[in-house]
């Protein structure tokens, strides 16, 4: 009976050595990231034909739609993420996001206007957010390579948590048409990791003036009516008012501070449990040896 229990406490300090499952971590829900959408444990996408096809293409099941990082890029960002792989962040079990397609569940937007993104944190850590909006001219039907994206469109460091979303706001270039890519990086501090997503956008096509020699006041009216879109922001989930503070106001050393606490209270919550759970097998043990003396007595 001892040597079982014995046994079993062995297995369980054996278990809490191996490392643990992959934990959760984040993706963007707004505008709607291709994991977010169709990766298990994401967005309510997955019954698409984009999903579908994509899932055909991976092969298996998905990854978890939060869990889309690589470990210890440092910023190498092309360097790890080959061309063609981007949405995948060249990870095997997300590859089928990495299809070609224009149909993929995407946000509706308006060139030039400032974009409200949310990037759900199932595991929230520190770092920064770098943004890239496929140039004008892409094509959506071929697999995103790093040539097809344009400068640093934003670099946001440890935006505001709200409700479990990172909440930001990056302002969209005014020469976009039809369908984009939105390409974020979130390199973390806190961890070794960064995380890759795409966020297929559709941008709004904004009438154009009728090319009449001399247009007529209704016409030029219509005109006007019709280049004022009614709202600047389409999401695809409904929004929470957040409190939009710049990065920049938060003090330098509490974000530090913040950073520490982070990684012990995330990562370190699973290492708590495992211990408590190796305590209470040592108690049971060292019970169940007193009552086999206390009978041998
Ligand atoms: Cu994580």
């Amino acid at each position: 009976m001892i040597r079982r229990l014995a046994a079993l406490a062995a297995a369980a300090v054996l278990a809490s050595l191996i490392p643990a499952p992959a934990f959760a971590h984040g993706a963007p829900t707004t505008p709607i990231s291709r994991t977010a959408a169709c990766a298990a444990g994401g967005g309510t996408a997955t019954g698409t034909a984009a999903c579908k096809a994509a899932l055909k293409a991976n092969g298996g099941p998905f990854g978890t739609f939060d869990n889309l990082r690589v470990a210890n890029v440092n910023g190498n960002d092309k360097k790890f993420v080959p061309d063609g792989e981007l949405c995948s962040g060249g990870l095997d079990n997300f590859k089928g996001l990495d299809v070609a397609r224009d149909d993929f569940p995407s946000t509706s937007v308006s060139a030039g206007q400032t974009l409200k993104v949310k990037y759900r944190a199932t595991l929230p850590h520190a770092g920064s957010f770098r943004f890239y909006l496929t140039k004008q001219g892409f094509d959506p039907l071929k697999k995103l390579a790093w040539g097809d994206l344009g400068g640093l469109l934003a670099e946001i460091k440890d935006p505001p948590l709200s409700d479990g979303s990172y909440g930001m706001s990056v302002k969209l270039p005014k020469d976009r048409t039809g369908r984009q890519i939105l390409y974020i990086v979130w390199q973390t501090s806190s961890t070794a990791d960064t995380y890759y997503s795409c966020s297929d956008l559709a941008f709004k096509t904004v009438a154009a003036p009728a090319v009449t020699p001399k247009p007529s006041r209704s016409s030029a009216a219509a005109v006007t009516k019709a280049v004022k879109p009614k709202a600047a922001v389409t999401s695809t989930t409904p929004e929470i008012s957040e409190a939009a503070a710049p990065a920049s106001e938060k003090p330098q050393a509490i974000t530090t501070v913040g950073q520490e606490t982070q990684v012990t209270l995330g990562h370190g919550i699973v290492l708590g449990a495992l211990l408590l759970g190796g305590g209470v097998l040592v108690w049971a043990l060292a019970g169940a040896f007193l009552k086999r003396r206390r009978e041998n007595l």
